[in-house]
């Protein structure tokens, strides 16, 4: 699956929306066994939630807007899908492997505390199941973004390659965890996870109150407002 929404891949709620609907045809598909996600865009795999649809709208639009994204991510962490890997924090998290292409430019993490909000509790589970408790509070707290070598030796990207190799290791690490009976990769990988989706299942609806009362407060949209200012002056 590549990524093609101009400019930057940012995750908005069609996007989300025809992303799961995609998922679940290839999860219905028993021709599929494995999926690979890159993106069609230069420079960048996703510039992560789209912040225009926190900002400005309607409590019923940041209602269905969180829905969408705990959405995606239930179907992506639990997916019996093989090896996904890619970029863009919560989605290559939610994939089993990750391969960052090699540039001095690219950036990965879980930046919210730079944008004045908070990572939810299940982004935080599932950064932590990939880097480790202390390495997640750290970069969590600074908001990080961080460097492709830093990334590869924290452990939240598992392989670093040149870019024009990308597609070709992709296809690689696929077929190595192919190669293993579907059950028991799913099954075993149900048992790694699933204490953490469970938790996130068991709290949704209250998850998605809570995402409603954070983002409407005016001192947050403040915040979402600076920042994209300045995005923009970053750019002029
Ligand atoms: N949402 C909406 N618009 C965006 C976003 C975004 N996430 N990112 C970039 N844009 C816009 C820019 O403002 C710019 O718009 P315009 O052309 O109108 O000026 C356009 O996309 C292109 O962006 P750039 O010029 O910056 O493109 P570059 O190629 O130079 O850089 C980057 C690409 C590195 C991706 C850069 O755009 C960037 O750093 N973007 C911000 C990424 C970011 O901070 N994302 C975090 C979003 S929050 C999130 O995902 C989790 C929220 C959890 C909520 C919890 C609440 C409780």
């Amino acid at each position: 699956m590549k990524f093609k929404s101009p400019p930057v891949n940012s995750l908005s709620l069609d996007f989300l929306t025809e992303f799961c609907i995609s998922l679940e045809k290839l999860e219905n598909d028993r021709a599929c066994r494995g999926l690979i996600i890159t993106s069609a865009i230069p420079r960048v795999f996703s510039s992560g939630l789209d912040i225009t649809e926190m900002y400005g709208k309607s409590t019923e639009h940041y209602a269905e807007f969180w829905r969408a994204v705990q959405e995606m991510w239930l179907r992506l962490y639990s997916s019996n899908l093989g090896s996904s890997p890619a970029g863009g924090c919560l989605i290559a998290l939610s994939c089993d492997y990750r391969i960052m292409a090699e540039n001095p430019k690219y950036i990965i993490g879980l930046n919210e505390a730079q944008l004045g909000i908070v990572a939810p509790f299940w982004f935080k589970d599932t950064f932590v199941n990939a880097v480790g408790y202390r390495t997640a509070e750290r970069s969590l707290q600074l908001g990080l973004l961080h460097s492709v070598p830093e990334a590869h030796q924290m452990g939240l990207v598992d392989e670093v390659v040149p870019e024009e190799k990308l597609q070709e290791k992709a296809v690689a690490v696929v077929a190595q965890w192919l190669a293993l009976p579907d059950h028991s990769r799913q099954l075993t990988k149900t048992m790694m996870r699933k204490a953490v989706l469970d938790h996130m299942l068991a709290h949704r609806e209250e998850d998605i109150q809570n995402f409603v009362k954070f983002i409407s407060k005016d001192s947050i949209q403040k915040s979402l407002s600076v920042y994209m200012e300045m995005l923009k002056k970053k750019k002029s």
